[in-house]
């Protein structure tokens, strides 16, 4: 009974909240240049409201896209009348929306206080910067909040800070959550600083890390966005910003960095999810960071988790072209992305952002590296899209676990090298 009335209130509240039922998710994958310019074609069609969970990038790469139910048809009968080879990944995204939504209501319900914190399930942004407190409460000589800015909605950008002390010491910098619907990366966030808080003194390579540099981990990088993800649609990638002259909202802020601005892989249509937004560092939240990193001078690795795709990836995202430290960075690659296969064999493939994934202009990595952040890296996490952006809250332990060795196998190379 109590939990029907739970159920019946949060239904009640969240009546303005977007829906997706019969929504689905295909995986399609084009064999040449000419379809790839078809499904680019097709997510430029306003009408049919796609959304490229995985944009399209070279022929026999998959691409994923939401289809909404009325656009099924439509979209089914073009990719078969060109004779595209596609399957359905998600039958119904609102099923797979109601059963994270169920799971949310019973860790509630069995939450006993508010020290106790679940590590493994989903948390709003009240929750997640409410425990920030907690750790800070709870590891005084290691862990404080900044605040480096404030979000377009008005909402706290806080970060963070792990050190052991001295003084102008070298940093690592970490951002989770700046797409907003990229759950398990603001999850995997929160999991991070409670391991990097528990770990100084019993593990040794964190500990050797945390007394030569400083940690700083942005675990919500889009307030807004995630805020909105919890209260109106699932599915936000974007910022919140309101944009001059269209009705469509929000930045892309993994577009909106100056370097590459512009360029492939974004878009100038305000409406569009790759929106790189009217100039470069437009949007709030980016600037933060730029101002912050610039501002602390000493930045030596930059680390931004994404999801969905199980990828490691590093500069360049703008161009093909390697970049003067790209076979380091391949090798540190290789080293991180076998240190996390051998937690439970998850496979993540690794490369440049343009080779591996899409070419992308605009992004936080290439931004960080053309500064001078040599070791800048990007990773996407589980899954490969079976789930996709809705992966269910079983897996935020295992993901979490496994990309910890990674990290310290970034953190501490970016430590043993001088500048
Ligand atoms: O399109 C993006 O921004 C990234 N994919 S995502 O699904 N997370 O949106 C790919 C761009 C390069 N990847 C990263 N910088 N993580
Ligand atoms: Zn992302």
């Amino acid at each position: 009974m109590r939990v029907l009335l739970v159920l019946a209130a949060l239904v009640g509240a969240a009546g303005a909240e977007r829906r997706f039922r019969g929504d689905q998710v295909l995986r399609i994958t084009a064999r040449d240049e000419e379809q790839l310019a078809l499904l680019k074609v097709l997510g430029e069609q306003d009408e049919l409201q796609v959304d490229f969970w995985r944009h399209p990038s070279l022929p026999h790469h998959p691409t994923d896209l939401r289809v909404p139910f009325p656009s099924l048809q439509a979209v089914k009968g073009f990719l078969e009348s060109h004779s595209f080879s596609y399957s359905v990944m998600i039958e119904d995204v609102q099923e797979l929306l109601d059963e994270e939504r169920e799971a949310m209501v019973r860790t509630r319900r069995v939450k006993r206080s508010s020290r106790t914190f679940d590590f493994g399930s989903y948390h709003t942004l009240d929750e997640i910067y409410s425990w920030m407190d907690t750790l800070v409460e709870d590891h005084p000589g290691l862990v404080s909040k900044i605040q480096i800015g404030q979000s377009y909605e008005g909402r706290a950008l806080f970060v963070l800070k792990f050190s052991t002390g001295g003084s102008a010491r070298p940093a690592a910098w970490v951002d989770t959550g700046i797409h907003a619907r990229e759950w398990v990366t603001q999850a995997t966030g929160v999991w991070t600083a409670n391991k990097i808080a528990e770990a100084y003194g019993q593990d040794p390579s964190l500990t050797a890390i945390l007394d030569t540099m400083d940690i700083f981990l942005e675990i919500v990088a889009n307030p807004d966005g995630f805020a909105y993800t919890h209260s109106a649609n699932r599915l936000w990638r974007k910022t919140r910003s309101l944009n001059a002259g269209s009705p469509c909202v929000g930045v892309d802020p993994n577009r909106n960095w100056a370097v590459g601005f512009g360029g492939a892989g974004s878009s100038g249509d305000p409406c569009s999810d790759t929106f790189h937004g009217p100039f470069p560092h437009s949007e709030r939240e980016v600037k933060a960071i730029v101002d912050f990193i610039r501002g602390h001078g000493n930045v030596r690795s930059v680390i931004s988790i994404h999801s969905y795709s199980q990828m490691l990836l590093f500069p360049y995202g703008y161009t093909t072209v390697p970049s003067p430290d790209h076979q380091e960075l391949n090798e540190l690659a290789k080293k991180a992305a076998s240190a996390l296969a051998a937690v439970y064999g998850t496979k993540y493939t690794f490369g440049s952002i343009a080779s591996t994934i899409y070419p992308a202009g605009g992004t936080t990595v290439d931004w960080a590296y053309e500064l001078g952040v040599k070791y800048s890296f990007s990773l996407e996490l589980r899954d490969t899209g079976q789930h996709g952006f809705l992966l269910p809250s079983s897996q935020i332990l295992p993901t979490a676990t496994e990309t910890w060795p990674a990290l310290l196998a970034i953190l501490g190379h970016g430590l043993e090298r001088p500048r």
